[in-house]
């Protein structure tokens, strides 16, 4: 009866935080600006051009590196109260290494950060979304033991120059995507294709690389900059095909290898990695002739050093997957992560497609995945740093189903407050068109439209601004709201 009534009125809290997410190497272009060393996909998209779906790179990209003021102006059009982005590790330390300091690099942020600052938009940085100096990656990268002490050493550089303006840290975006499909796959930079260990060495030198920035911010600069410190992790929801045991418990190793991996240690109660991921990880490896597991193991030093290491938990969310321990069969490679699992993914066919092959529109996602965060790691402090829906180049800036999503998505995040989540904030992917890594300028994401075409790279809005625009300044999804005409402006 009044059910309808009383959702149409679910708000969301003043202090909320609305904006939006991108990064570096998929905006900013001026790849080699001002004194900016080479990344891994600098190095990635020049050489191999044939690893994108366009062989196109991010030279240039939305060239935000010159449009940055445009961008923070697209904020206020929005009315954001936070923007997320990356700091560029090749432009500030060229070489990777903190004895040389790029200058021009620092001061590009100090105008950015500034110009956020100056109309009150909360700066949010991620420290590293994919984008290595190619020096460091030819000294192993994350396969280095000691990349924990590059990392730690650029942190500081950037707590140093920077926090005294951002308050909200993120060290990794997505450590499933920088080791799987990094170190495992052949999709994403550097292209190391070694699934069966890579992923796995990766795994065990992000989180204490994470760790290290953690706790040298909470040492040394949190009593003077009372700023926090977090990880974003890649959370999509992995839910059982049936409800026998079987797919019960193949969702679960699925959910573990997916992020468990990078989340157990850090945010449960007793630290290291997910135990039967762990053990099946042992025992393959041993019924393959290894001599030791190819998850490397923690120390207790280390499993302490990383337990609790966080002041939020950042959450990537786009989709929902169901898992089958038997019914949909797909040969693996042996040994690999995959088959280290050994579950198959299926996704209903009325789940409306995005662009992306690997996203749809899936019911009570965001729900499905923060409640079970809450449940196991217990109800600390979210924040949804990605979520976001892909068209085509030629999509156009009538975006309807972008809309769909974000509604059926905001939906979703009401359902969490009013469950008692404690989720304090939601950037949506992204602010405007950027290099989408593997498919190139081929998927969109967003809210604005990039000309790639036009040397100037004008930005547009498209419907899904104007929508997110409403929902912020009224703090309410109103699923009847049209934007006519769409004129944009500075409220
Ligand atoms: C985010 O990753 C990124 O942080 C962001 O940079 C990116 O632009 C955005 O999403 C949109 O893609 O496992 O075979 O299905 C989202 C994470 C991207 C992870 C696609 C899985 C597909 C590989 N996902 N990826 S597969």
């Amino acid at each position: 009866y009044h059910a309808k009534t009383l959702k149409q009125q679910r708000r969301f809290p003043e202090d909320f935080l609305f904006g939006t997410a991108t990064a570096a190497y998929q905006i900013e272009g001026g790849w080699n600006a001002d004194g900016k060393g080479e990344n891994i996909w600098d190095y990635v998209t020049h050489n191999t051009p044939t690893v994108i779906t366009d062989a196109s790179n991010g030279d240039v990209a939305a060239d935000s590196y010159n449009n940055y003021k445009r961008d923070v102006q697209m904020m206020r059009e929005l009315g954001l109260d936070a923007y997320r982005f990356s700091i560029s590790w090749a432009r500030i330390l060229p070489d990777g290494f903190s004895n040389n300091v790029n200058e021009a690099g620092v001061k590009f942020y100090n105008n950015y950060i500034n110009e956020m600052i100056k109309y009150n938009i909360e700066p949010i940085v991620t420290l590293y979304h994919w984008d290595l100096p190619q020096k460091l990656q030819e000294l192993g990268g994350f396969a280095n033991p000691l990349f924990s002490d590059w990392f730690e050493d650029y942190a500081r550089v950037a707590f140093d120059h920077f926090g005294d303006r951002v308050k909200l840290w993120i060290t990794f975006n997505e450590p499933r995507e920088i080791c799987y499909e990094g170190y495992a796959s052949d999709t994403k930079a550097p292209v190391l294709n070694s699934s069966a260990v890579g992923a796995y060495i990766c795994a065990k030198n992000l989180i204490l690389s994470h760790a290290k920035a953690y706790h040298a911010y909470n040492n040394d600069f949190k009593s003077n900059q009372g700023g926090e410190c977090g990880i974003t992790i890649s959370v999509n929801w992995y839910g059982p095909l049936t409800d026998s045991k079987d797919d019960a418990m193949a969702a679960e190793l699925r959910r573990q290898a997916e992020w468990g991996l990078y989340a157990e240690p850090i945010f449960s109660s007793e630290g290291d990695f997910p135990k039967e991921l762990s053990r099946k990880i042992a025992l393959k490896s041993a019924e393959q002739g290894y001599s030791r597991s190819r998850l490397p193991s923690l120390t207790d030093d280390e499993k302490d050093f990383v337990k609790g290491s966080f002041d939020f938990f950042g959450v990537n969310h786009y989709t929902s997957l169901l898992v089958s321990a038997s019914e949909y069969k797909q040969e693996f490679i042996v040994p690999s992560m995959l088959d280290d699992v050994g579950a198959f993914t299926y996704v209903p066919e009325e789940w409306p497609k995005a662009a992306s092959y690997w996203l749809r529109l899936a019911p009570n996602s965001i729900y499905n995945a923060l409640s079970h965060l809450r449940n196991k790691y217990g109800n600390i402090k979210f924040i949804i740093t990605e979520n976001g829906w892909s068209s085509g180049p030629s999509g156009g800036l009538i975006d309807d189903d972008r809309v769909r999503y974000y509604r059926a998505a905001l939906e979703s995040v009401l359902d969490c407050l009013d469950d008692g989540i404690n989720i304090k904030g939601y950037m949506a992917w992204s602010l405007l068109d950027n290099f989408e890594w593997n498919e190139g300028y081929l998927e969109r994401f967003g809210l604005y439209e990039v000309d790639f075409e036009d040397p100037a790279r004008p930005r547009t809005p498209r419907k899904s601004a104007f929508v997110y625009k409403q929902i912020i300044k009224s703090r309410e999804i109103d699923h009847s709201y049209e934007p006519d005409p769409m004129t944009m402006a500075v409220d």
